[in-house]
């Protein structure tokens, strides 16, 4: 008897590490809370995967693994193995990422989708893999807006010396630095310091204002579109390598698909984003002088940050890439 239960232990003890060696269970980390772009992502991302396999994903949202750059170092360890991560951050770990946020580079969804998801996307995912992420694809944060709480902003003048909030993101900085205002790099959720007034500003897609009730603690919002915001999905790149072909094969696939239906839904849903920010009294400028915003922001190029030769040649490909796109 004694030796049957030590056998039957064994076997279960075997079982128990091929599934922990397999990596049958996937944590995957997400700043955001439920309802937000990137959840949406995660969660169809989960269905597919476990619909097909016997894969465990486990979602971990709401910055309980704390901000972007800290869910990404994560990753990197594999203590996390997968994540649904806003471009900006990624640019600490891989310069060439901010590219995708290089200043009105995009001139709508189209240019966007043609780009991320051909061969100038394809590059950029493949360079995120010296830093241990395997890129999986873009899903979609949306064009970002800017928002304050101290006066309605037209002109770029207008964003003089305002305390705005950016993301943990170099690009994100000297841009805001050179369109005049006071940048602070602050990691996600951010309500707390907007409704305090330790900050004046921030900018984000509709849905971010929206889903987190910005509307209650910024008055004014400026349609910018200034950057085009992206997730980028990743995997960490030892794991994902070390999984059998077919699993590699339908885990991209699909966040492939999880992808596609997480951009439908950020378009569809634009008019009632904007609907709700106005219900909440926002003051909205939906026609700002961009111009003077292009003016100003064109300076970019010449930053230090866009001196490397790895980041210029990526961007050279991006821009390439959209106007090709724009002429089709
Ligand atoms: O996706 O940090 C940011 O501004 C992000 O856009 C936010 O987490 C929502």
């Amino acid at each position: 008897m004694r030796r049957l239960v030590s056998g039957m232990m064994a076997v279960a003890l075997l079982l128990w590490s091929a599934d922990a060696w397999c990596g049958r269970s996937v944590k995957l980390g997400v700043v955001t809370k439920p309802g937000s772009a990137q959840n949406v992502c995660a969660e169809k991302f989960k269905e597919l995967l476990e619909a097909q396999s016997d894969f465990e994903v486990t979602i971990y949202h709401s910055a309980s693994l704390g901000t972007e750059t800290q869910i990404l170092q994560q990753i990197q360890m594999n203590s996390v193995q997968m994540g649904v991560i806003t471009a900006g951050p990624f640019d600490v770990f891989v310069p060439e990422a901010r590219v995708i946020g290089y200043p009105f580079l995009f001139g709508g969804f189209a240019e966007v989708d043609r780009v991320l998801d051909g061969p100038a996307g394809e590059e950029l995912l493949r360079r995120l893999e010296p830093a241990h992420f395997k890129g999986l694809g873009f899903s979609e944060n949306g064009f970002r807006h800017l928002t304050n709480n101290k006066r309605p902003v037209h002109t770029v003048e207008d964003v003089s010396g305002l305390k705005i909030r950016v993301m943990e993101a170099v690009l994100d900085k000297e841009l805001w630095r050179l369109l005049g205002a006071n940048p602070t790099p602050m990691g996600w959720p951010i309500y707390t310091e907007l409704q305090q007034g330790t900050i004046d500003a921030q900018e984000n897609p509709l849905w971010v204002i929206a889903t987190y009730k910005l509307f209650e603690v910024q008055k004014y919002l400026t349609l910018t579109g200034h950057v085009y915001s992206a997730h980028i999905d990743v995997a960490n790149l030892e794991w994902f390598n070390g999984l059998p072909e077919a699993d590699r094969k339908l885990i991209e696939q699909c966040m492939k698909q999880a992808i596609a239906y997480q951009r439908q839904w950020n378009r569809s849903n634009e008019a009632e984003f904007m609907a709700t920010l106005k219900q909440g009294g926002m003051q909205v400028d939906d026609q700002p002088d961009l111009a003077s915003f292009q003016h100003k922001a064109a300076a970019v190029k010449d930053l230090e940050i866009f001196s490397g030769e790895a980041v210029q040649s990526m961007l050279k490909r991006f821009q390439e890439a959209v106007a090709a796109a724009r002429g089709k």
